[in-house]
């Protein structure tokens, strides 16, 4: 019965752990502290990194969009069958509010392709919202939202008739370390076939000045969007972590391509997470590591491809060589 089920097992009926309880628990209990940045987008964190988009620092949005309209045609053409009649479904991984996959959109629609643009995303009111905006926005498209995970997303579209392309877009494939963004590479190809194609986006090495300045903002949001995973522990997990006792700290190493965002405790202190009926103890000055976010070469996406078994079919950037968009197949 359903009360002998819940005798037996007393502690997950009465509280689940949410997956970002049994994270903390992980990441905060490591020699070096850690919390991963797939747990910034929040609400609050998802209307943060808006901003971030918008503001003069951070080019790397700017600059896709802009290496995106130039080359709208060329990159269609290298994403399309060469059957122009044959239907396809367009995956975007993380679309986010789909400003720069519109261009895509809008071309492809212009020269007549015939697909289904299908936004996968484990957010179901990010997939929700954008499906409605492009069906005022561009009535004729077809839009299949699917809520999944990334690989698992590709999986289960696999079995379905029909040329697969992907999209994966704004460079978050910096937010893997070098080994797994390969796997990654990997893991998508995977189901696919050779006829289906990646569109992968790279930020690329540049100034370390401005590579830094993008990521730590002369007003302060990207300090508020780091900040706000303390703040979202508070609200989901009942946290205590008092925010004037910490700080956005955040560098970029032209040696291995790494900007590298922490949170460091001005302090000693000790923070009570009641989900997890537990204390954590910070040193004055002790951090915690939250973001990756690595930079590119072309010999280095060259040999990420390579190691994921993918081949380079078309390599796309704007005239400042700030950022690459690369067509990929399996
Ligand atoms: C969404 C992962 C591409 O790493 O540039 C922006 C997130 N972090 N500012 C990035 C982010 C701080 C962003 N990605």
């Amino acid at each position: 019965s359903a009360d002998s089920a819940a005798a037996a097992h007393p502690a997950q009926t009465a509280s689940p752990t949410s997956a970002l309880a049994r994270h903390v628990a992980e990441g905060l209990s490591r020699p070096q502290k850690t919390l991963s940045s797939m747990y910034f987008y929040d609400d609050e964190g998802s209307r943060l990194f808006q901003q971030i988009m918008a503001l003069p620092e951070y080019y790397p949005t700017r600059t896709e969009f802009g290496l995106l309209t130039t080359h709208a045609a060329a990159i269609a053409a290298a994403l399309r069958p060469e059957t122009a009649a044959e239907p396809f479904f367009l995956l975007e991984l993380g679309a986010g509010d789909g400003l720069k996959t519109k261009i895509l959109l809008r071309e492809l629609l212009a020269a007549g392709a015939s697909f289904t643009y299908v936004p996968v995303d484990i957010s179901t009111a990010a997939v929700e919202g954008l499906a409605e905006s492009l069906r005022r926005e561009l009535p004729e498209l077809r839009v299949e939202g699917l809520v999944a995970e990334y690989t698992r997303a590709l999986t289960l579209m696999a079995s379905r008739p029909g040329r697969k392309v992907v999209l994966f877009l704004g460079s978050n494939i910096g937010n893997f370390l070098p080994a797994d963004q390969h796997e990654f590479l990997r893991a998508l190809a995977q189901p696919l076939t050779p006829d289906d194609r990646l569109l992968v986006g790279f930020d690329l090495q540049k100034d370390p000045r401005q590579i830094r300045n993008a990521y730590d903002d002369s007003q302060g949001v990207t300090a508020a969007f780091n900040l706000n995973l303390l703040r979202r522990l508070n609200r989901e997990l009942d946290a205590d972590f008092d925010l004037s006792r910490w700080q956005h700290y955040t560098d970029y190493d032209p040696l291995s391509g790494a900007v590298r965002s922490f949170l460091v405790s001005t302090h000693q202190q000790t923070v009570r997470v009641p989900a997890l009926d537990r204390d954590f103890d910070f040193a004055a000055w002790e951090t915690i590591h939250t973001e990756n976010s690595y930079k590119f070469t072309q010999p280095l996406i060259r040999a990420a491809a390579a190691a994921a078994g993918l081949d380079v079919q078309a390599f796309f950037t704007d005239d400042k060589q700030y950022f690459a968009d690369v067509v990929l197949s399996p």
